[in-house]
């Protein structure tokens, strides 16, 4: 019986840019992102001794290219002498296209991987796990608003906020579905080596998570919506001015910022954040949702709106079918 996992991507609000330890894939600052609810991966891990290879497929399909990454995964939680293992993993959204389909996706494998080989770990042991492979990841264990604090040898996760205690939402506005250029892990190594202003960004960090930290304990949408976006903004400035320069945007993300920016000034509560691509994630207060998703959905290059609010950690389910 395969043991199945689900998880949701997070997104981060203060970010994770730029590996201290890249062997050991250490983030070189802290990070607070949100779990998202209504964009999951499902994974399933199958452990049999009848098997003669490992095997992966990602959305019905067979994936070769992934497969190592899946199983230095595997190796992590289940050791080097495990059994061979079929995986398969099921997203409801684009993979690979900056919507952290990869910290849904190895939250999920740990927790999968873990009940496949019948394993009781603990979360903050797992967290460390799924970080190893990709360092958001170890961020969608917990749900809500959560914290990564870096710590010498080891990362610790904690959800600072449950999501019911402060619903916000997001509207996710898709600019471009495709597979990235670059992906995030090489960009941080470019920011790192060439970045003329990636000292500065590491040296600031603190700063920008005690106050979205405060910010998130009272409740403040304006003081997190300042920070949020003042963090996004470094970070990618932090790209652009590496060399190659590494710029995930396009025309349609910057309308998207400035239509984010026209219904604050009138008022409406809502910022914006983006990752590794092209997409604007929109964060609001409920009442301003529609508001919201109708302006972003007015733009040309906006192909799709997706919804969400905030959701809980990646948990074990065994009821699920993945074919
Ligand atoms: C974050 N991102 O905090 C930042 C903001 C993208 C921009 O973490 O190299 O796939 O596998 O540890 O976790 C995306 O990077 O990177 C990411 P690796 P990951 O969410």
């Amino acid at each position: 019986m395969p043991a199945i996992a689900k998880a949701q991507p997070n997104i981060a609000l203060i970010k994770y840019w730029g590996k201290r330890d890249s062997e050991l894939n250490l983030p070189a600052v802290g990070s607070i992102s949100i779990t998202l609810s209504e964009l999951f991966t499902e994974m399933s891990v199958e452990l049999d001794d009848s098997f003669s290879e490992d095997q992966l497929a990602v959305n019905g399909a067979q994936n070769r290219s992934l497969l190592p990454r899946v199983q230095r995964c595997l190796d992590s939680v289940l050791g080097d002498q495990r059994q061979f293992a079929r995986v398969a993993s099921r997203s409801n959204f684009p993979i690979a296209a900056g919507l952290a389909s990869s910290a849904s996706a190895f939250s999920a494998l740990v927790i999968a991987a873990a009940g496949a080989g019948g394993q009781v770990r603990d979360t903050a042991v797992l967290a460390n796990l799924a970080g190893r492979t990709s360092g958001s990841a170890a961020r969608s264990l917990y749900g809500g608003f959560v914290e990564l604090e870096n710590h010498a040898d080891e990362v610790k996760v904690a959800s600072i906020r449950a999501a019911d205690e402060w619903p916000l939402r997001v509207v996710v506005a898709v600019t471009s579905s495709g597979p990235k250029a670059t992906s995030s892990g090489d960009a941080m190594e470019i920011s790192r080596n060439t970045s003329p202003f990636y000292s500065r960004w590491v040296e600031q960090q603190p700063q920008d998570l005690d106050i979205a930290r405060v910010a998130i304990n009272d409740r403040d949408f304006e003081k997190l919506a300042t920070i949020a976006e003042h963090n996004c903004l470094k970070m990618h400035s932090v790209m652009w001015a590496s060399r190659p320069p590494v710029m995930f945007w396009n025309s349609a993300t910057i309308e998207c910022m400035q239509v984010v920016r026209e219904l604050r000034a009138q008022g409406v509560a809502v910022f914006f954040t983006i990752d590794a691509g092209p997409q604007l994630k929109a964060v609001c207060l409920p009442a301003d949702e529609s508001r919201v998703s109708d302006a972003l959905a007015a733009i040309a290059g906006v192909s799709d709106i997706m919804l969400s609010g905030l959701g809980e950690g990646a948990a074990l389910v065994r009821n699920t079918c993945i074919q």
